[in-house]
C-alpha cells in the first residue's frame, strides 16, 4: 500500500536484468564518448520514441536515474536556457571551456540564486522542490505555496497572488502526497501572467497520464514546457526517471551528461521502453482507472468507518488518514502497528503537521500495487476494516520517566492481541488469493553458486 510503489511486469524485469548493465554510454544516441554504444543507441532511442508516443511530447531523454536526478536534470536545464546561455551570448562564448576565470564567475553568480515557486513538503510537495534540507533550496531562492488552511487543497488564487508577489524563474507544480488532480491549464495560464517556466513533476500520476485517467485540462504534457516524472510508480516500470520536454528545452535537457551525471543505465533504459510499450496498451488504460476506483473506493470505506481522510476523499491513486485525530496515533504508530500486522504502507506528513516529518500525524495510502495484484473494489473494503481493526485497537503507551513523564509516546504502543491474530489471519488469506507473479516457477538456485 505504499503510494510511490508498484510491482512491475517479469518483461520489465527481464530487461532490466542483463548485459547491457555493463556498458558505459555517455552521450547521447549518434554522439557518445564511448565506443560500441551502437545497440544503446538503438535501446535509447527506441525507449525515447515510445515516451514520446504515450505522453505526446516533442522530446524525451529517457537517462535519468530516479525522480530527483530528472528534477535536479530539469532544473539545470531550464537555467542554462533561461539565464547561462543568453549570458554567454552576451560575452561573446560559444563554449563554457572558452570563459575566463572572471567571465566563468559571472555566470556562476547569475546561475544561482534563481527564483523557484513550488509546493510546500507538507502540502505534499517532494524533498526537491525546495525542502530545507534538500540541495534544491541552496541552489534556488525558494518560495513555497502551501494547500488552504481550511479545505487542504490547492487554492488557485492564493498562488496566482504568491506568482505575482515572487514572480519566479520556475513555477513548479507536482506531488508525493496529495490527493487531488490539478487542472494543468489554469496552472499554465497563471505561469503565463508572470512569464514563468511551467514545469510539472508527476512522477506519482504518470501512469494516470499515460492510462488516460488525467485528460484534457489535467494533462500536465499538454501544457507544461517541462515535466518530470519517475517511471515506477503508477507508471509500473523499472526505477528511474525521465524528463518530457518542449522543443525548446530538449537540446539543453539532452546535457544532463555532462552537466549532473556520468553514464546512464542501458539496461534500466530497455526497461524502460519495456514498461512504454506496456503502458500503450489497451489494457493499462483500465489498470489505470481501477487504481482510481480502488483509491476511491477505500477512502470511502475509511471514511464510513469514521476515519478522517485528509480533504474529504481522493482524486488519484493515493490518501492520507489523520491518524492522530482519527485514532490518537502518531504516524510513525499506526506505520509500525500496521506492519506487525503484515500491512505495509509508510507514515506521512500532513499539511501543517505538528509532530514534524520524524513522527508526523498520518498514514499515505495508494492502490496502484493491490491494483496490479487484481484486487478491486470489495478488496478495498476488506483493507479499510483490516486498518481500522487495528488501529482502533492500538493505543500509545504512557511515558514513564523524565520530562515528558505521564504524556502519550510518540513512537511506542500497544496492540491488543487478539485484534493482531485477527487482521494478520485477515491479510494472509487476502494475499493467499492475489499471489505475485503467478505464471512464474521458483527454482532453487543450487547453494554452490553462492559459494
Ligand atoms: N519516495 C517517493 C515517495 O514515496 O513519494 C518520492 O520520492
Amino acid at each position: 500500500l505504499i503510494a510511490s510503489e508498484n510491482y512491475s511486469s517479469l518483461a520489465v524485469q527481464a530487461a532490466q536484468g542483463n548485459l547491457l548493465t555493463d556498458k558505459y554510454a555517455e552521450g547521447i544516441p549518434g554522439y557518445r564518448f564511448y565506443a560500441g554504444c551502437d545497440n544503446v543507441d538503438d535501446v535509447e532511442s527506441e525507449a525515447a520514441r515510445l515516451a514520446c508516443e504515450l505522453f505526446g511530447a516533442e522530446h524525451a531523454y529517457v537517462q535519468p536515474h530516479s525522480g530527483s536526478d530528472a528534477n535536479l536534470w530539469a532544473f539545470t536545464a531550464i537555467i542554462s536556457a533561461e539565464r547561462q546561455e543568453p549570458l554567454m551570448e552576451k560575452l561573446g562564448i560559444d563554449n563554457p571551456a572558452h570563459a575566463t576565470k572572471e567571465q566563468w564567475d559571472e555566470i556562476r553568480k547569475a546561475y544561482f540564486g534563481q527564483k523557484l515557486l513550488a509546493m510546500d513538503y507538507y502540502s505534499g510537495g517532494h524533498l526537491t522542490h525546495g525542502y530545507r534540507q534538500n540541495f534544491t533550496s541552496l541552489l534556488f531562492d525558494v518560495s513555497q505555496y502551501t494547500v488552504n488552511k481550511e479545505t487542504y487543497l490547492l487554492d488557485i488564487e492564493e498562488i496566482r497572488a504568491q506568482l505575482h508577489a515572487v514572480r519566479p524563474m520556475i513555477f513548479l507544480i507536482g506531488y508525493s502526497a496529495y490527493p487531488r488532480k490539478i487542472n494543468f491549464k489554469q496552472m499554465k495560464e497563471l505561469a503565463d501572467e508572470v512569464d514563468a517556466v511551467f514545469m510539472v513533476d508527476m512522477a506519482h500520476f504518470a501512469g494516470l497520464v499515460a492510462g488516460k485517467v488525467f485528460t484534457g485540462e489535467y494533462d500536465p504534457v499538454k501544457y507544461a514546457d517541462v515535466v518530470t516524472t519517475t517511471t515506477h510508480k503508477t507508471l509500473r516500470g523499472p526505477r528511474g526517471g525521465i524528463i518530457l520536454c518542449k522543443e525548446k528545452y530538449a537540446k539543453y535537457v539532452d546535457k544532463g551528461c555532462p552537466a549532473i551525471t556520468g553514464g546512464p543505465l542501458p539496461h534500466v533504459m530497455a526497461a524502460k521502453a519495456v514498461a512504454f510499450q506496456e503502458a500503450l496498451k489497451p489494457e493499462f488504460k483500465t489498470y489505470a482507472q481501477k487504481i482510481v476506483d480502488n483509491a476511491d473506493a477505500l477512502a470511502s470505506a475509511l471514511t464510513a468507518l469514521g476515519a478522517s481522510v485528509v480533504s474529504g476523499g481522493t482524486d488519484n491513486h493515493l490518501l492520507l488518514v489523520d491518524c492522530e485525530k482519527s485514532y490518537g496515533l502518531t504516524g510513525r504508530q499506526a506505520e509500525s502497528a500496521l506492519r506487525e500486522c503484515s500491512l505495509t504502507m509508510n507514515r506521512n506528513a500532513l499539511p501543517f503537521d505538528v509532530n514534524g516529518p520524524w513522527y508526523t500525524s498520518g498514514i499515505r495510502l495508494g492502490t496502484p500495487a493491490v491494483t496490479t495484484l487484481g484486487m478491486e473494489q470489495a478488496e478495498m473494503k476488506e483493507i479499510a476494516e483490516v486498518i481500522n481493526l487495528i488501529l482502533s485497537n492500538t493505543k500509545p503507551t504512557i511515558i514513564e520517566k523524565g520530562d515528558n513523564k505521564g504524556k502519550p509516546s510518540k513512537a511506542k504502543y500497544l496492540i491488543d492481541e487478539q485484534a493482531k491474530t485477527e487482521a494478520r489471519a485477515r491479510v494472509k488469506a487476502l494475499l493467499e488469493r492475489f499471489p505475485l507473479y503467478p505464471s512464474l516457477t521458483i527454482e532453487i538456485v543450487p547453494e554452490e553458486y553462492f559459494a
